[in-house]
């Protein structure tokens, strides 16, 4: 049993839930904020069988579309607003997903 954590854009978080729910995969949603960036965005939860983890790998896929450049100018560094900073631009990648699978040691329902 596996534990798919799949961080997606607020823009994505409608299909990829709807997608996945329909193919019957139970989720927990989560309102998160990207430290890089610090705009919001959803960290889905899923435990599934080993088997059908490739499965929901593809929805996501499917769902999230393709990462596109962004460039944005930086106003934080290292936690603190630096004004010299701000314009200066940094192109980055973002949309897709980002999926970490990790094992379930235990799953119970009580
Ligand atoms: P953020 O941390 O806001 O990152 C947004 C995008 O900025 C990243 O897109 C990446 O293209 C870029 N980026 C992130 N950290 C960077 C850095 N130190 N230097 C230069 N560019 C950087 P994604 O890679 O698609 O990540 C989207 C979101 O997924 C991230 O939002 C973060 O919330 C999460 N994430 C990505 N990798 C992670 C990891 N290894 N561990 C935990 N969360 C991660």
């Amino acid at each position: 049993m596996k534990l798919i954590y799949a961080i997606v854009r607020y823009d994505n978080e409608d299909e990829v839930v709807s997608a996945l729910t329909k193919q019957h995969f139970s989720i927990t949603k989560l309102n998160t904020t990207g430290g890089f960036l610090r705009k919001g965005n959803t960290t889905l939860m899923i435990v599934t069988e080993d088997e059908h983890v490739q499965e929901c790998i593809d929805i996501i896929k499917k769902e999230c579309g393709k990462r596109q450049k962004i460039t944005i100018n930086m106003p934080y560094i290292s936690g603190a607003a630096m004004m010299n900073y701000a314009t200066m631009p940094t192109t980055v990648e973002v949309g897709g997903a980002t999926i970490f699978v990790t094992n379930v040691e235990h799953f119970e329902k009580i």
